[in-house]
C-alpha cells in the first residue's frame, strides 16, 4: 500500500485521520508545485490530477479523501472516527458534509479563484472569490451558534472526521493570513482545542 501525499489541505485530512488512528502507511511525496499531480503517469492513477491517492497493493487505486478514510475506518476500528452506531454515522457525515459544503467549500474555492498557482487550473474570477470569502464568515457565525448547546467537538463529545475537515479549512486560513473573528467565542475555544493535537499541530503550514 502506499499514499501519494504533499503539504496540501486534503493530504492534511487524510493524514491526520491516519495520526488519530495511530496507523502508519508508506508514501511518496509528490512535487505538487512542480508540475507531480500533471504527469501522464500521476493522471493514469487520478485523471482529475489531484491528491490524495491511495494506492494498494494490487494495484487497485482510492482517491478523494473522504473515501480514503472510510476505507481505513474500516481497516482500523478504533477509535471511531466516522461513527458507531446507524444514527452516529448519519449524524458525522451529516456534519462533514456542512463543513465541506459550507466551511472548508467556499474558503477553498475563494482560493482557488485567487491564488497563481490554479490560475491554469480554473477560469479565476475574482468577484467569485470575494462571494465565497462573505459566505465563509457568515457560515463560521452559524456555525458558532450551532456550538451553544457546549459540545467540545463539532458532531458531539468526541473528534471527528468533521472536525479534521474544518482543520483542513483551517489550514487555508493560515495559507490566506485569514483568522476566526474573537466574538465568535465557541468557534475560537474549538479551533485553540483543535489546534494543539498532536495530529494536526506540526502538519499546519508554519509548522517546518
Ligand atoms: N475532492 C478531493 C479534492 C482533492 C484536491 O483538490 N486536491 C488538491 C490539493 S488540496 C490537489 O491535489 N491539487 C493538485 C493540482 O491541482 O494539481 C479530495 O477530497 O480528495
Amino acid at each position: 500500500m502506499k499514499l501519494y501525499d504533499a503539504t496540501t489541505p486534503n493530504t492534511l485530512r487524510v493524514q491526520v485521520f491516519l495520526a488519530e488512528k495511530g496507523i502508519e502507511v508508506p508514501q511518496e511525496a509528490v512535487d505538487v508545485m512542480g508540475g507531480g499531480t500533471r504527469t501522464p503517469e500521476f493522471l493514469e492513477m487520478n485523471s482529475l490530477g489531484e491528491l490524495p491517492v491511495l494506492q494498494l497493493d494490487d494495484g487497485r487505486i482510492l482517491t478523494e479523501s473522504v473515501a480514503i478514510c472510510r476505507y481505513f475506518e474500516e481497516l482500523y476500528p478504533r477509535p471511531r472516527l466516522m461513527g458507531e452506531s446507524a444514527y452516529e454515522q448519519g449524524l458525522i457525515e451529516m456534519w462533514n458534509r456542512r463543513m465541506e459544503l459550507h466551511i472548508f467549500g467556499p474558503l477553498g474555492d475563494a482560493a482557488r479563484h485567487t491564488f497563481a498557482f490554479f490560475a491554469d487550473r480554473v477560469e479565476q474570477n475574482p468577484d467569485y472569490a470575494a462571494a465565497q470569502m462573505r459566505a465563509f464568515d457568515r457560515a463560521w457565525a452559524w456555525l458558532d451558534r450551532e456550538l451553544a448547546d457546549g459540545r467540545p467537538f463539532i458532531a458531539g463529545n468526541s473528534l471527528t472526521i468533521a472536525d479534521i475537515t474544518g482543520m483542513a479549512a483551517l489550514f487555508v486560513c493560515d495559507l490566506m493570513n485569514k483568522t476566526l473573528p474573537e466574538e465568535l467565542k465557541r468557534t475560537k475555544r474549538w479551533e485553540k482545542e483543535i489546534r494543539c493535537r498532536p495530529s494536526l499541530a506540526k502538519r499546519m503550514p508554519d509548522a517546518a
